[in-house]
């Protein structure tokens, strides 16, 4: 690849486009004092060593990378609760301004690592300086708690570059159960959080 920069820069921009149009959305919950299923957002471009790593691992050519590494371009949703995913989902199926290509449902089939988050692909379109480039995005939608295991599970991969010790792998399936269970108590308490976050919402709009 002779240029990173240039190559990326469309999916630099469909990600900003696309944090823009999320954060919008929690607003629009916010302002109607309504429980927004949208905690928050963040998104990345691969770097490009992990770009290459990727390539590697799965033998992708370079001049492949477009049409066959979806996670170029990464978004990440994170919610309280589970049903808030599908609430989530069916607002990501019904926009008319990308096409979703993929879903992957992580939730129902957890991976054999004990990770959980729904996975869409989506083919985003934007607008450049020589017409209109069609980008991959990975889309990845998942609660507070399968994300703070994520997020651990990420770093210990990082640091055993991929071969975790069996003790260590035994325990993230364990937490990985744990945090499913915090989920399921969390959403037999739904109605009482949701009501007392309106309550803060409404209160803070009065100024109280
Ligand atoms: P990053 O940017 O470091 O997060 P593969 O990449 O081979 O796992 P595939 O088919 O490309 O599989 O897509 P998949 O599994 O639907 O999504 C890949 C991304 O999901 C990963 O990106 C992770 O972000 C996340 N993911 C998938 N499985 C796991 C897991 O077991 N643990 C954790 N912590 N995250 C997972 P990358 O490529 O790792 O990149």
């Amino acid at each position: 690849m002779s240029n990173w920069t240039i190559f990326l820069t469309p999916y630099k921009q469909a990600i900003e486009e696309l944090k823009i149009k999320l954060k919008g959305i929690r607003q629009q919950y916010q302002q109607t004092s309504k429980h927004t299923p949208i905690e928050f957002v963040t998104a990345r471009v691969k770097p490009v060593s992990s770009i290459l790593d990727k390539a590697k691992r799965k033998n992708i050519p370079l001049d492949r990378l477009e049409e066959e590494m979806q996670d170029l371009a990464g978004v990440r949703i994170v919610t309280q609760f589970v049903e808030d995913i599908e609430k989530v989902v069916s607002l990501i199926r019904s926009r008319q301004d990308f096409e979703i290509i993929e879903e992957r449902d992580y939730i129902i089939e957890k991976k054999p690592s004990g990770y959980r988050s729904y996975h869409l692909v989506l083919c985003y379109p934007v607008q450049t300086i020589n017409g209109e480039k069609k980008v991959l995005v990975e889309m990845q939608i998942r609660t507070l708690s399968m994300n703070f295991w994520a997020t651990i599970e990420h770093s210990l991969n990082y640091k055993y570059s991929g071969e975790i010790p069996e003790d260590i792998k035994m325990r993230l399936q364990r937490a990985a159960e744990a945090a499913f269970r915090l989920d399921e108590e969390m959403s037999l308490i739904r109605d009482e959080v949701r009501d007392a976050q309106e309550i803060i919402t409404t209160k803070q709009e009065l100024g109280g």
